[in-house]
């Protein structure tokens, strides 16, 4: 039974419309409309920061959602809710990348996922400093369009399929590190080990787009503990859309504490591999 079966009523295909409409309209605002001095507020630590565009993203992309589907549910990392295994829930992200945004740096984007049943059903990820959409449905393949901004001509979607996988040493990794500065100091011991026996290391400040930057071929493997659930819930879904093996660090279903993805060929000695550099020092624990 697919996950469309199980959930009759929520379409995958419509709602990725409703996905790519609402993440076109946010991104378009954070980009497009920055202004030229941002209102920054603390959140869990004095390098957790929260921007006037991050509640307006949020703001825009939950009044679209209210629009079209008013019974859904909605959980996003500014303004909270929670999955509601009964129905449709919304997971976004209205800025991923915060740092990257407030440094006016390339690779933030706006994440947004339809979930239901226990499964994403349909995932968008906008990256409006490269003019990417990328997007998928359970079982319908992941894509990236062009699409540089509301005037501009959109180059038709290309399919993202992962290719033959490099040997180990010659694979080029993505990670990030957490906002706490305990774990920072664990995850950058993982990279001090893991260094030397990759091609290199690319920390681009995005789970999101590192997801999708494994469905794209643009990075072998990402991997990643401490993370939200909006940071992953939509880019996963490519990923594994894309021919990617989505795993937690330790094996299992990923999950925000602890996140490996790569070629299904090479998940099982990348993970031994970062073991030996001592990841599992810095995964956190499952909660019940
Ligand atoms: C970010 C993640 C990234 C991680 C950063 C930060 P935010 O999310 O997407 O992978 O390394 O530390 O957590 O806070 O920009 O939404």
């Amino acid at each position: 039974m697919t996950s469309a079966e199980r959930n009759p009523g929520a379409d995958p295909d419509a709602l990725l419309d409703l996905a790519r409409d609402a993440a076109h309209a946010a991104a378009d605002l954070i980009h497009l409309r920055r202004p030229e001095s941002l209102e920054v507020h603390t959140k869990s630590t004095s390098t957790d920061h929260v921007t006037q565009m991050d509640l307006l993203s949020e703001d825009l992309i939950r009044s679209r959602i209210a629009s079209a589907r008013p019974d859904d549910a909605v959980l996003g990392e500014e303004h909270g809710g929670s999955i509601d295994p009964t129905r449709v829930t919304w997971v976004i992200d209205p800025i991923d990348g915060t740092t990257n945004y407030l440094y006016d740096h390339p690779g933030y984007a706006v994440s947004i996922a339809a979930c239901a049943g226990g499964s994403t059903l349909a995932g968008v990820v906008a990256d409006p400093t490269h003019g990417r959409t990328y997007f998928a449905t359970a079982g319908g393949g992941a894509w990236c369009e062009y699409s540089p901004g509301p005037d501009r001509v959109k180059a038709p979607p290309r399919r993202l399929a992962l290719g033959e996988p490099p040997p180990l040493a010659g694979m080029l990794v993505a990670t990030g590190f957490g906002y706490d500065p305990r774990r920072r100091a664990l995850q950058g011991r993982v990279v001090a080990e893991l260094l030397p026996r990759i091609r290199d290391i690319r920390r681009m400040g995005a789970a999101a787009l590192d997801l999708c930057s494994v469905a794209a071929g643009r990075v072998d493997a990402y991997y990643e503990a401490g993370l939200s659930i909006w940071d992953l819930a939509a880019g996963q879904l490519v990923a594994a859309e894309a021919g990617a093996a989505v795993e937690a660090l330790e094996g299992g279903p990923p999950r925000p504490g602890s996140v490996l993805v790569t070629h299904p060929l090479r998940i099982s000695e990348l993970r031994d591999l970062l073991t030996d550099c001592g990841v599992s020092h810095s995964i956190e624990p499952e909660t019940t």
